[in-house]
């Protein structure tokens, strides 16, 4: 399967994130993507460099003032004072219910917060580099499997479905699978299925198209009652207006295995071919194996060919997106299970 890296990924290094009041190294690290571009190398899968500008498209799926607060929020924090370079910024103060988001403020603590919804999406001097050429990734798969190729994996960090139109979060910045998907109805896909096998829910991308008919946002993920990320996810989010109909949340308890997880992912299939998708996007997260560190599902390295064949099965041109999974070394050997399954079946 003809795979895209980022080059720049290395860029986003931030050293610790909070744990339970306690600064801990950042489960999200770049020995992530090493691991899975060895595993691509070894079993022949080609890997190519981004090819096309994902700017247009990321101005379909976030807005104008949070992309503007992105691409500078390095710049504004060492401008608070130089000595920031050795340091990362985290928010302290969040807009909630009764206060207001309309007026962007000048602090830039505050503005952090304007743009965040968690405390847990650290970044580093290169954040916005790495997150726009992984954007850049994204649409180069999706350009690829656009113009007839039966499938694409972009290969990359740091993460994108818990990005939401004008916020970071849960290791978040940009959304990738949504301007994968955008890119292919700008291509013509009338229909564009959007499947999240992540073990968090994808908040950003349901946040984004939740309105809309044309992409059919589906997710298999850890029940938000006792997960992360706990305020979006639960099974009557359906969708609104002209989307009603087209969200599908299959949230299951901590602690399912491959029987109860393989039979959520035949209803999404279902709902999926119900739906005539012309392409599929999957946002591929991996923290569902049962090594993860932060999560709590159980499945085996096997149990993802398994995942990969059934998906093969939908017959639809796929984009595969990596998203989280945090149990480094078994990433690339568990990412390409998935790839090697699709393509077997
Ligand atoms: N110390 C993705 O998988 N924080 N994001 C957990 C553990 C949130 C995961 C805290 C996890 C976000 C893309
Ligand atoms: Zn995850």
């Amino acid at each position: 399967m003809i795979t895209f890296h980022n080059p720049l990924h290395l860029g986003h290094a931030p050293v610790h994130e909070f744990y339970r009041g306690e600064r801990v190294p950042c489960f999200e690290k770049p020995q992530r993507v090493e691991y899975v571009e060895d595993a691509l190398g070894k079993r022949g899968h080609p890997m190519l460099a981004p090819d096309v500008d994902s700017s247009a498209v990321l101005g379909q799926v976030h807005a104008p003032r949070y992309l503007a607060f992105l691409q500078t929020a390095w710049s504004q924090w060492l401008a608070l004072n130089p000595a920031h370079s050795e340091l990362q910024p985290f928010p302290s103060v969040w807009p909630v219910r009764t206060l207001r988001n309309d007026v962007e403020p000048e602090n830039f603590v505050a503005k952090l917060g304007l743009y965040s919804m968690d405390n847990g999406t650290p970044m580093a001097a290169g954040t916005w580099a790495a997150a726009k050429a992984g954007a850049d990734a994204a649409a180069s798969a999706a350009l690829r499997v656009a113009r007839g190729e039966r499938a694409a994996f972009c290969c990359t960090r740091p993460p994108g479905h818990h990005a939401g139109p004008d916020f970071m979060g849960g290791y978040c910045f940009l959304n990738n699978a949504a301007v994968a998907a955008q890119l292919m109805r700008n291509e013509g896909a009338a229909r564009v299925a959007l499947l999240d096998v992540d073990y968090h829910h994808g908040n950003g991308t349901q946040s984004i198209f939740y309105d809309r008919d044309d992409v059919l946002f589906v997710s298999l993920h850890g029940d938000p009652r006792t997960e992360y990320p706990f305020f979006l996810g639960h099974a009557d989010e359906t969708g609104r207006g002209p989307g009603a109909g087209y969200n599908l949340n299959l949230p299951m308890p901590a602690g399912t295995t491959v029987a109860g997880w393989m039979e959520a992912l035949e209803q999404a299939c279902v709902r999926i071919a119900r739906y005539g998708a012309d392409a599929l996007v999957v946002s591929l997260g991996l923290d569902a194996f049962e090594g993860d560190p932060i999560s709590r599902f159980a499945l085996a390295s096997s149990d993802f060919t398994r995942v990969g064949v059934r998906l093969g099965r939908l017959g639809l041109p796929t984009v595969f997106v990596l998203e989280g999974g945090y149990a480094a070394s078994e990433l690339g050997t568990n990412a390409v299970n998935v790839l090697d399954g699709f393509e077997g079946a």
